[in-house]
């Protein structure tokens, strides 16, 4: 592992692939920071609107989109429906701390409302019967479909009892649920009345959903009975009803709470409900209107919060705003995937994370697609479920994670093989480097060698795609994300913030604001600031490390920060070493990633004991399992170490910092390559945890 200055390179999947057929030159851009840029005059050859065909229109149409931002953006937006119409200097920035307070507009003095762009404007150009949303339950026999239209009438009858209990405009909504059809339908019925929306993965735990309602002020909360995982039923209600308790002890009342009965689960009857502040989704929306009139909200209008851990303890609220985030999205849906309205496509990934925000609840709709909802697990109740459905609904476009893939990949060809997949046409992958093998296994085997991949980077910050193939646009290179989508300078900088040209391998930031770049960080805007412009001003800093080749293609290297991706979930080391020292027993803990061969990444834990527990310093299987159920109450069952590794003493410099390159050295087994050790206070201390390995 490398060292630039405070930052460590992650894992180095950046193996060269096969020569790229073309080059691509990447031109800079002005490096003024505070700019308006007003819409070109001249007349468009090229638009964005359309599909885009080859390399060179490519090149033509992402020239624009950096030269003019303002012209190129707003000649895609002008698709959809916009209330009143923006400013002709609708695009301003300043990503540089030094020169005042980072801030980004896109679409400045524009009316919109993405619910109306989504489902109303679709319903309103005749397309009111085309599959919306497709319900694909647990159960291989749980199915439901709802038509644009229905679903409009599903959104609008939440809206109208969300404002029946008087969510106004601007206030947050939590949602704490799992992938049923009812989830993106609360995420529309909230940005119809411009309310907040906060979605928490369904499978945190009550304590991360209370923090993150007392943080963003939600005292509505949406939620389920429970939910069936394969064969395992999660009692969500239960969690949800001691997160509003913890929320109570903080002297924060949650007061409205929307219960869906999902029965296949669990009953109402098998369901805690508190009368007055509880009420049953199924009695209480199903009577509402079923038409309800939009919120016209500013194109800067915030959409929703969606929590992400970073290096320190506490998850940062980030904040996407309206007009930019729907034009975003739209664009990366359209042209990485390909869609065309009518399409059946499919992306696995759960609403409580950025991909099902961007990529099931709206971009896919802004298109017009047909949406696949998936409750269950890709191995269940066989490894060929994945395929069963592609086979079932003809999915066109599939889009997962390399974690997912790993484990499928595992269990044989022949289950992928049994199911007819000749309708898929595009693949993507998201959440995590690819690596080499399982890019070859998907494109091989799930695609017949017959379909691209999409190898996505992008962050829950930046809202859409950064980095991606366009399909069938230029050679991908297994295990690179490649090149830039339109709008996005990808710029590598060394530890001194120098950009590096050419083949260079460093820091991944980012030189000017694209539509949906996250605005703030909710009631924290020192720290957005802090995190994301502090480290090199003048560009937004990605916590990725990435190398670009001699094609100018990027391979993104992983976290730099103290941030480890397990299974395509981001979870802060400082979250987990924080959950373990909650325990009376431990005195301190260190947190790194080891590599995985499903996970990606898996997480090791080192604990060191109080005094007086255990036998110098080592405690007993119990413990352990007390430290990682500790873990999972804490954030939640994702996050639980999957190694837990005593450490009577840590590797500390003079000045008491950990020293983790050491720790991450020792995990992976390699601490025959420690490098220089001399800074630390006691360096026998690295023998003593090397004996401690498996105990
Ligand atoms: C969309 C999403 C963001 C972090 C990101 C990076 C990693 C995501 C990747 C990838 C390599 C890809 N990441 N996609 N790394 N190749 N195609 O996952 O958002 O949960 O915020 O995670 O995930 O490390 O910085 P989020």
């Amino acid at each position: 592992m490398q060292t630039v200055g405070r930052m460590k390179f992650g894992r180095g999947q950046c193996k060269a692939g096969q020569k790229a057929t073309r080059s691509i030159h990447i031109p800079r851009v002005s490096s003024t920071r505070i700019v308006k840029i007003a819409s070109a005059a001249t007349a468009v050859q090229v638009t964005a609107r359309e599909q885009i065909k080859s390399f060179e229109q490519y090149k033509e149409l992402y020239e624009w989109s950096i030269r003019d931002p303002a012209g190129f953006w707003a000649d895609f937006a002008s698709q959809f429906h916009w209330e009143k119409k923006w400013a002709e200097d609708h695009f301003d920035y300043n990503f540089d701390v030094r020169k005042g307070p980072v801030f980004v507009n896109f679409f400045k003095g524009g009316v919109t409302n993405i619910c109306y762009n989504a489902l109303d404007r679709h319903v309103a150009e005749g397309h009111g019967a085309t599959p919306c949303l497709l319900f694909e339950g647990n159960d291989p026999d749980r199915q439901k479909a709802l038509t644009y239209a229905e679903t409009l009438e599903e959104v609008c009858k939440l809206a109208n009892w969300l404002k029946a209990k008087g969510v106004k405009k601007g206030d947050t909504v939590a949602i704490y649920m799992p992938m049923i059809l009812e989830l993106p339908i609360a995420m529309l019925a909230c940005a119809r009345i411009g309310a907040v929306h906060s979605v928490v993965f369904g499978g945190f735990s009550a304590d991360s959903l209370a923090g993150r309602m007392e943080d963003a002020k939600s005292r509505v909360l949406l939620t389920c009975s429970g939910v069936m995982r394969a064969t395992k039923s999660i009692k969500l209600k239960s969690i949800a009803d001691k997160a509003v308790s913890l929320c109570a002890e903080q002297g924060f009342n949650v007061d409205t709470v929307l219960v869906y009965e999902n029965d296949n689960a669990i009953a109402a009857a098998d369901t805690p409900f508190t009368p007055g502040r509880d009420h049953w989704w199924q009695s209480e929306v199903a009577s509402m209107p079923s038409t309800c009139p939009v919120e016209w909200v500013d194109s800067e209008h915030p959409l929703f919060l969606l929590y992400t851990s970073g290096s320190t303890g506490k998850p940062k609220g980030v904040l996407h705003t309206t007009g930019g985030y729907m034009i975003y999205s739209a664009a990366t849906s359209k042209h990485v995937f390909g869609l065309q309205r009518g399409d059946v496509y499919w992306c696995t990934a759960d609403c409580g994370w950025i991909t099902g925000h961007s990529y099931l609840a709206y971009g896919p709709m802004l298109n017009g697609v047909t949406n696949i909802v998936f409750e269950g697990v890709p191995t269940h109740p066989t490894p060929a479920r994945c395929w069963e459905v592609v086979e079932k609904y003809k999915v066109k476009q599939f889009y997962t994670a390399p974690t997912a893939l790993r484990s499928l990949m595992r269990s044989g060809d022949e289950w992928v093989k049994a199911c007819d997949r000749s309708s898929l046409k595009v693949l993507g992958s998201v959440g995590e480097p690819i690596n080499p093998e399982a890019w070859r296994w998907y494109h091989e085997v799930v695609g017949d060698s017959r379909c691209p991949i999409m190898d996505t980077w992008w962050q829950t910050e930046t809202g859409g795609h950064m980095i991606t193939p366009l399909p069938g646009l230029w050679q991908e290179k297994p295990g690179s994300a490649t090149l830039p989508f339109f709008g996005v300078v990808p710029a590598v900088l060394d530890e001194k913030g120098n950009e590096l040209e050419g083949e260079a391998e460093g820091v991944l930031a980012l030189k000017q604001p694209w539509p949906s770049t996250l605005r703030t960080v909710y009631n924290d805007h020192k720290r957005y600031e802090e995190n994301y412009f502090g480290p090199f001003p003048g560009y937004y800093f990605s916590g990725d490390g990435c190398r670009r080749d001699a094609d100018g293609y990027y391979w993104i290297t992983g976290r730099v920060d103290d941030v480890i991706n397990v299974s395509g979930h981001r979870i802060g080391t400082a979250e987990v070493e924080s959950a373990l020292v909650a325990h009376p027993s431990c005195a301190e803990a260190a947190v790194v990633g080891y590599d995985h061969p499903i996970k990606g990444q898996g997480i090791y834990a080192y604990v060191t004991l109080m005094e007086g527990v255990g036998h110098d310093g080592v405690g007993d299987d119990a413990l352990k399992k007390q430290l990682v159920a500790g873990v999972r109450e804490t954030i939640g069952a994702f996050a639980a170490p999957d190694v837990i590794h005593w450490a009577p003493g840590l590797p500390k410099t003079r000045s008491g910092k950990i020293m983790r390159r050491v720790l991450r050295k020792i995990a992976s087994k390699e601490e025959e390559q420690l490098g220089d050790i001399s800074t630390l206070a006691d360096p026998s201390v690295v023998a003593s945890l090397v004996n401690l390995r498996g105990k």
